[in-house]
């Protein structure tokens, strides 16, 4: 109880200040609208707020707050680019006053208000507070497993708990297609899929919790036989039938990626759109590089920049401003022996076309960093949560879904090793002097079932990731792993009771 995660950059707990009463916050001034706030709070801390009150708990004050620029990418849109984070909390006439440059200073310094109340005790705190990364994301696959939108609306709050301001949706892939298209209704029909309303909704919803959706649209690999449904598309097929892949000037692609990405436009408000650009087995380079530079001219001509998954650095399509994004970490490195052991021979030639991809990963970084791109990094370790923690867990029936839970291709880690690595260390990183432009988790949800299955991959690690991606870079380990431990109300609160017993957490 009463922690704060991640944990401010100063942070200094006094003797209680005043009692509230009724579990009611009173907030004196309003600069912003604060009901998504007291959506927040009323629902992942039981708490509830009375704004423009008489004889306030807290009084929120505008002004500009001194600290460092936060590092990287800003993922906001336009309107809201640029804007300070950065907060202070202060005791003053017997109430705490919160003072911040604009609204997201001030939302985030509530939180940590919010957080730090201890039954019905608020104390006098002293916080000096900003993110350490402007770009601090999760990436989550609603392809492989449907969220309705209400789930994604628990993930967002999740990432709003823990200041997390992106959340990268994986919309469409190999398995399925999850948006509608505007005059192509038999790509989503009998699909589970977001309509323009939803999307509209989502994005509001996350907007007002001051979390970006960044938009992804996986081409060129990754998008038969999806894309085949809409019946004008020819998909190109490969050395084998199941290398498939979009070249630019086959019949119906340019049209149909133009109508994708011009409504992904039209429902996300992020500055970015992803083209994925991964895994695009089989395609010649000539060809995936065509692809992604047309595509990437098409994201521009509306306006937005490039994001792509590394391999999408090789298609020399992506320029100033843009970015890629690491995700191939040396501990996961493709081999070709022991992935022809697990498969059955039919498909060892798919086998070595995949090695001649991922031979070349070991290049990206520095092929990223000489075009001068910035780098979000998602290296699979430390931070694909699909990944089994190593770790015994205190739950039996959570160890016995571990069976089947998570990506059995990855060795499984320690959950708290995010808190042992950073970017600014990572060995790939650093010897190709690349930039770092903000951090990702990613959630691929292959072997996931449910919102349990959810909280048992993303908790507690998520919260050890936004440590990483707001806190200062020094940290002491126990310390978080203590406010982790403070969390688990709150993510039970807000829909993730089945988090992992983790034995590193929680014993
Ligand atoms: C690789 S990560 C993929 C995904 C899988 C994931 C499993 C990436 C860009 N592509 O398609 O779901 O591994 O962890």
């Amino acid at each position: 109880m009463s922690a704060v995660l991640p944990l401010p950059h100063t942070f200094a707990r006094g003797p209680v200040l005043r009692t509230i009463e009724n579990r009611t916050l009173r907030i004196g001034g309003a600069p912003f609208d604060l009901s998504a706030f007291a959506d927040l709070a009323e629902r992942g801390f039981g708490i509830h707020l009375e704004a423009d009150a008489a004889d306030p708990d807290v009084v929120l004050v505008v002004e500009t707050v001194e600290a460092p620029k936060p590092i990287g990418a800003d993922p906001r849109p336009a309107d809201r680019a640029g804007r300070s984070e950065a907060h202070r909390i202060r005791a003053s006439d017997g109430h705490l006053v919160i003072s911040g440059a604009a609204d997201e200073a001030l939302f985030q310094g509530l939180l940590t208000v919010v957080a730090a109340i201890d039954g019905d005790r608020l104390p006098t705190l002293e916080v000096e507070d900003h993110p350490r990364f402007a770009w601090r994301g999760l990436s989550l696959d609603v392809v492989r497993r449907w969220f309705p939108p209400e789930e994604v609306e628990n993930v967002v709050d999740l990432l709003a708990l823990h200041k997390m301001n992106v959340l990268h949706l994986h919309l469409t892939d190999t398995q399925a297609w999850r948006f509608a298209v505007p005059g192509r209704a038999a790509l989503t029909q009998d699909v589970q899929h977001y309509t323009a309303g939803d999307l509209d909704r989502l994005v509001e919803y996350a907007r007002a919790r001051h979390v970006t959706i960044v938009p992804e649209l996986d081409v060129p690999g990754h998008v038969a036989p999806t894309i085949e449904a809409d019946g004008r598309v020819a998909v190109t097929t490969g050395s084998h039938p199941m290398l498939r892949y979009l070249e630019w000037d086959a019949p119906g692609v340019a049209e149909f990626t133009r109508d994708a990405l011009t409504e992904l436009v039209a429902h996300f408000d992020s500055p970015y759109v992803h083209l994925g650009g991964d895994e695009a087995f089989g395609d010649p380079r000539e060809s995936f590089a065509a692809f992604l530079q047309a595509a990437a001219g098409e994201v521009r001509a509306l306006r937005r920049r490039v994001i792509g998954w590394q391999e999408a650095a090789r298609a020399d399509a992506l320029e100033e401003g843009d970015l890629a994004q690491l995700w191939i970490a040396d501990l996961d490195r493709f081999d070709a022996d022991t992935m022809k052991a697990r498969v059955p021979e039919q498909y060892h030639s798919l086998v070595d076309t995949a090695a001649v991809l991922f031979a070349e990963a070991v290049g990206d970084p520095e092929l990223i960093a000489s075009a001068g791109l910035g780098m979000i990094v998602s290296s699979s370790d430390p931070l694909y949560l699909d990944r089994r923690p190593s770790e015994p867990g205190l739950d039996g029936a959570q160890n016995e879904r571990f069976l089947q839970l998570g990506n059995e291709g990855y060795p499984a880690t320690p959950s708290t090793d995010v808190l042992r690595w950073d970017p600014h260390m990572q060995r790939d990183i650093v010897e190709s002097d690349g930039v770092v432009a903000g951090i990702e988790a990613a959630l691929w949800c292959e072997t996931v079932r449910d919102l349990d299955d959810v909280a048992m991959l993303l908790l507690p690690r998520l919260g050890f990731v936004a440590q990483r991606a707001w806190g200062a870079a020094d940290i002491d380990v126990d310390e978080v792993i203590a406010a982790a431990r403070g969390q688990q109300s709150r993510w039970a609160a807000l829909g993730f009771a089945n988090f992992h017993r983790s034995s590193e957490v929680f014993s």
